[in-house]
């Protein structure tokens, strides 16, 4: 079967379970909260003290904390250090009513992402959304990052950088490990040194990428070399990389180029299953998941198109169902569409992945057979009707009458004409008994 666009990467699997622990002492602010958290898309758990924080956090893994300066047990700056010694990636904010700049230094220090200010709700929930919209490492978490360094300092001074950020990191030493693996394993980034060990660089690691079939060349890429003049630089732009960095590598720098690729790279994926469910939603049938009439069209075109470039003859099922007019008058329409969902869901799961199988009309089910001769066409007719037959779903005895026809493997598939003769034989099938498959020639021109 054709393939539709790429959904290979939707959105970040973590999106959607995303947690925040409030530890705030006071009553009046735990709902204020709550309802503040749970607008910006996080599930909110609330604690009033320290062990309480202690054991939700030993419970499940949250991806912000959010305490008032003070709570039963503890204060934010001594429980900031504490969780930072084994979350450095997590966004912590600390909300207080003391504006001095020596405690909000102190906090920073220890730890705290941001201070937030007690003042007015309006103004709480603004600088809380902020805080959030630039601390994009929560959105981030479990990004797979592909590095590429050959000095073992410096690797391991950026992977802990990179590793603070809750990304995960694999590590090659040269551009052929790299590209031996790049197109096994899905990553979000790579970072890459230009000079490297090996006859390879980070160049030829970029040309490759940017080379690579489907989506995997257009992997954000992030260069770091140590020789910062202007035409070390076109040339690594004129090759494709996303940004770049000079050595020495500043912290921050580093922190909000790679948080920016990231970001990006995750939109344009979001973007991207949007547009495949979009386009899933328009071509399939809801009642039954075969495709409708305008998704069958266009995949069959496509189909034909390759039939007529590797010739082969082709397949061509209609199925209508018998008496089904009787089906809803005897059980009713909701039945009646329970049986007609229960039919298209058999008539996907007993085809192949190459054959379209589409709800046409009410009652009645195409099904295009690529590269099939009649004679497998006329059993699996067979077999589907037997199926058919014996499935009886909601109870209710149904059956179907099929036609079928095929194209010679040396002429050009039409489908008007494929319909054509298929209708004549489903007509001659229901003139026969019903319950049965006919066959009917496929006119030539
Ligand atoms: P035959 O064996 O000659 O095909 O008889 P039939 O009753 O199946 O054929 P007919 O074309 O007279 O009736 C088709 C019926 O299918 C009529 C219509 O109400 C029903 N139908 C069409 N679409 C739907 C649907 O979406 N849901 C339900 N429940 N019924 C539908
Ligand atoms: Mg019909
Ligand atoms: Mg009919
Ligand atoms: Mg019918």
């Amino acid at each position: 079967m054709p393939h539709p666009p790429d959904n290979s990467r939707t959105n970040n699997p973590q999106a959607s379970e995303k947690k925040a622990l409030l530890i705030e002492n006071s009553p009046l602010y735990h709902k204020f909260l709550s309802e503040q958290f749970s607008l910006m898309g996080y599930e909110p758990v609330i604690t009033d003290s320290r062990q309480g924080a202690l054991e939700q956090l030993h419970r499940s893994s949250f991806h912000i904390i959010c305490m008032n300066m003070y709570f039963e047990g503890g204060n934010a700056i001594d429980f900031v250090k504490e969780i930072r010694r084994h979350d450095p990636g997590l966004v912590v904010i600390m909300l207080t009513s003391d504006k001095s700049r020596h405690l909000r230094t102190h906090a920073l220090r220890a730890g705290v992402t941001e201070v937030i200010y007690k003042a007015g709700r309006k103004d709480i929930s603004r600088q809380i959304s902020l805080c959030l919209k630039h601390n994009e490492h929560s959105q981030l978490l479990g990004s797979k990052i592909m590095y590429v360094e050959d000095s073992l300092t410096q690797a391991a001074a950026n992977m802990r950088i990179l590793e603070s950020m809750g990304l995960e990191i694999t590590h090659y030493r040269t551009a052929e490990a790299a590209m031996a693996n790049i197109r096994h394993r899905d990553f979000d980034l790579v970072i890459t040194d230009v000079l490297l060990k090996g006859e390879a660089t980070g160049l030829t690691l970029l040309r490759h990428i940017r080379s690579l079939p489907g989506p995997g060349k257009r992997i954000p890429v992030l260069t770091i070399t140590g020789y910062d003049d202007a035409a070390r630089r076109q040339e690594l732009f004129r090759a494709g990389t996303s940004d770049y960095i000079a050595k020495p590598v500043l912290k921050e720098e580093l922190i909000i180029r790679v948080t920016n690729l990231i970001s990006n790279k995750l939109l344009a994926d979001k973007v991207a299953g949007q547009q495949a469910e979009l386009y899933d939603m328009a071509v399939r049938d809801h009642l039954t998941g075969c495709y409708n009439r305008h998704g069958f069209s266009e995949l069959a075109g496509i189909c034909i198109k390759q039939v007529e470039t590797k010739p082969g003859s082709m397949g061509f099922l209609l199925l209508d169902l018998d008496h089904f007019k009787n089906i809803n008058d005897s059980y009713g329409h909701d039945i009646g569409d329970q049986v007609l969902a229960a039919v298209g869901k058999l008539l996907i799961s007993e085809c192949r992945g190459d054959d379209l199988v589409a709800r046409y009309g009410g009652e009645e089910f195409v099904i295009l057979l690529p590269y099939c001769k009649k004679k497998a066409a006329m059993k699996t007719a067979q077999r589907l009707r037997e199926k058919v037959e014996k499935l009886k779903p909601a109870g209710v005895h149904v059956t179907t009458s099929i036609g079928v026809t095929r194209t010679p493997r040396a002429c050009a598939p039409d489908l008007d004409r494929m319909f054509k003769a298929a209708d004549q034989a489903v007509y001659r099938a229901k003139k026969q008994g019903r319950n049965r498959v006919s066959f009917q020639r496929y006119p030539q021109a």
